[in-house]
C-alpha cells in the first residue's frame, strides 16, 4: 500500500526507504510533492505533525513526516528544531556544522555531549483529499495520528570527519564508538541511529493503524 513521506530532504527519503523498506516491504513510500505548510511548531513533535497532516490532507493517503535535529547539552538543547537552518535559511549543512563547531570552540572535550533527535508523525486522513494548508490539530478530516521518537547520544568532534550521511553526521561521534556517524556505512548508521530507533516505535503504529 502507498504511504506519502512529507520531506524535501532526499537523505531522509533514502533512510526511510532503506529502514522501512527492509522491515515493511508491503509499504510503497512515495515522496510528497504538494503544497507546503508553515513549520511553526515549537517542538519536533508538532513540526512532524504539521508536515504529515498537510501531506495526508492533500493526497488522501496515510502520511509520514520526520522532524529531527541535533540537541547540544551545553547549548541547552540548541540547535534543536532549528538544526536545518542554524546558520541561516538555505546556507546548507556545511555552514550549519561550521557555526556549531565555532560556538563550541572553547568547550572542553568532556562537555561536548549531544543527542540526535528524531520524531516521526503518522497521520491517517479521514476521507478524500482536502486542504493541505488547514492547520487545526483537531480537524475532522484527520482520522488518526500519533508521533514516535528516537534519540541517539554522542558527542561533538572539533573537526568534521567522514563522507557518508548528511547534516551533522561528520561532527557527531555516537556513544561507544570512536568514529563519526559520517564514517559509518549507511547500513551501520541505519541500524543504530535516532531515525532507526524512532522506526522501532513507528512500525507497531503502522501495523496497528495503517496496514490493512
Ligand atoms: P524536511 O523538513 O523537508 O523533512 P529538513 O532537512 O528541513 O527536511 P528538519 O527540519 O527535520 O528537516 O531538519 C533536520 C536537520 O537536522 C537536517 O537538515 C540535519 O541538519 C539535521 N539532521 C537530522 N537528522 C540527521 C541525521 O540523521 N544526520 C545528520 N544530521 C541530521
Amino acid at each position: 500500500m502507498r504511504v506519502v513521506l512529507a520531506t524535501h530532504n532526499q537523505h531522509k527519503v533514502d533512510e526511510f526507504q532503506k529502514i522501512l523498506g527492509a522491515r515493511l516491504p508491503e509499504l510503497e513510500i512515495v515522496k510528497y510533492e504538494g503544497p507546503e505548510p508553515i513549520e511553526d511548531g515549537v517542538t519536533f513533535a508538532e513540526n512532524s505533525l504539521i508536515k504529515a497532516r498537510a501531506a495526508a490532507r492533500h493526497t488522501g493517503l496515510p502520511a509520514l513526516a520526520d522532524d529531527s535535529g541535533i540537541a547540544v547539552d551545553i547549548l541547552g538543547g540548541s540547535p534543536g528544531i532549528f538544526s536545518a537552518r542554524w546558520a541561516g535559511h538555505g546556507r546548507g549543512d556545511q555552514a550549519n556544522r561550521e557555526l556549531l563547531l565555532d560556538q563550541l570552540a572553547d568547550i572542553h572535550d568532556d562537555q561536548r555531549g549531544a543527542a540526535f533527535v528524531c520524531h516521526i508523525a503518522v497521520v491517517v486522513p479521514a476521507g478524500a483529499p482536502g486542504d493541505a494548508t488547514a492547520g487545526d490539530a483537531a480537524a475532522a478530516d484527520i482520522a488518526w495520528e500519533d508521533v514516535a521518537s528516537g534519540f541517539w547520544r554522542g558527542s561533538l568532534t572539533r573537526e568534521p570527519r567522514g563522507a557518508n550521511g548528511f547534516g551533522y553526521d561528520p561532527v557527531f561521534v555516537p556513544s561507544g564508538l570512536d568514529v563519526t556517524a559520517a564514517e559509518l556505512s549507511p547500513e551501520e548508521k541505519n541500524a543504530i541511529s535516532h531515525r532507526a530507533l524512532a522506526f522501532e516505535n513507528v512500525i507497531p503504529l503502522l501495523r496497528m493503524n495503517v496496514i490493512p
